[in-house]
């Protein structure tokens, strides 16, 4: 039987790369974003490879989280694999002019969105023992970098939480695990700077980067381990990059 993913932030970057490379695996998908006009795209196109069914919901509503998730079709509805992948950086100020709207929406999408998720898919995972959950965190969630401030503290959230969801499903035999990629170029820096496609572009200059499909091949090399592998935590950068500070570029 084909096993189901259901992936957030399915609509662009590390979450389309990776809907898609599952596709051709022959994974079921439940794609989610709030771009319906991509995830109506994405369904249709990846429909000739595999089941899939698509919700748009933002995850920050938890009420639209818990009813997405429950109104599932029944084939879609038992989740073996969860990648908690939505999230973004908005903004990046010094910690003393920051935006607090900045700073709601990045604790908002990628801690309490990613909890919300979590919560409402777990309880089928926990009764039949059984799944798979892949955090997305960063190597902003490893270290810290000037005026990532916030969105570092998203990503050391997800880090915790990525720790405390192994020990409290251990029991479970539930799967738990993280991917922490450095630099991968998705329009995380065309959201982080508000659409100024310039400074986003600046960011990915001058060497290679990471790309999407490089994520999903690490993803897809996670789930497909035998089930006594459990890949904890894992840190991916381009090799152009040591650290979140250090980058060496041809420029
Ligand atoms: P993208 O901006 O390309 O993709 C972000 C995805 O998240 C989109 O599909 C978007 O869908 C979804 N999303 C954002 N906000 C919400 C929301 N409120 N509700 C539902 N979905 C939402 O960026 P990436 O692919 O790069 O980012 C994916 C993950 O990878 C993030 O968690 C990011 O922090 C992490 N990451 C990225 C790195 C990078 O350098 N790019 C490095 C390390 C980690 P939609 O807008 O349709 O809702
Ligand atoms: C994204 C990587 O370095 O832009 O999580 O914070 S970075």
């Amino acid at each position: 039987m084909k096993k189901i993913a259901f992936i957030t932030g399915a609509t662009s970057g590390i979450g389309e790369a990776t809907a898609r490379l599952f596709a051709v695996k022959g994974i079921g998908l439940v794609l989610c974003g709030r771009r319906q006009e991509r995830l109506d795209a994405l369904s249709t196109e990846l429909s000739d490879l595999t089941k899939v069914h698509s919700l748009n919901f933002d995850i920050r509503d938890r009420d639209a989280v818990m009813e997405a998730v429950t109104t599932l079709p029944a084939e879609f509805s038992n989740i073996d694999i969860l990648i908690n992948n939505a999230g973004n950086a908005h903004g990046m100020d010094p910690i003393q002019s920051g935006s607090l709207d900045d700073w709601d929406a990045m604790l908002d999408i990628n801690v309490k969105g990613l909890l919300y998720v979590s919560r409402a898919i777990l309880p089928k995972m926990v009764k039949k023992n059984a799944g798979h959950i892949i955090n997305i965190g960063s190597t902003a969630g490893k270290e810290v970098y000037p005026s990532g401030n916030v969105y570092c503290a998203s990503k050391h959230a997800v880090d915790a939480l990525n720790q405390g969801m192994r020990l409290d499903l251990n029991q479970y035999g539930i799967r738990v695990g993280a991917v922490n990629p450095g630099l991968v170029e998705t329009e995380f820096s065309e959201v982080r700077f508000k659409g100024n496609q310039e400074r986003a572009k600046k960011v990915y200059q001058g060497y290679q980067p990471l790309k999407p499909e490089d994520i999903a091949d690490i993803i897809y090399f996670v789930v497909t381990r035998p089930y006594h592998v459990n890949i904890a935590d894992l840190v991916v950068m381009p090799t152009a990059q040591a650290s979140s500070t250090l980058v060496k570029k041809n420029l």
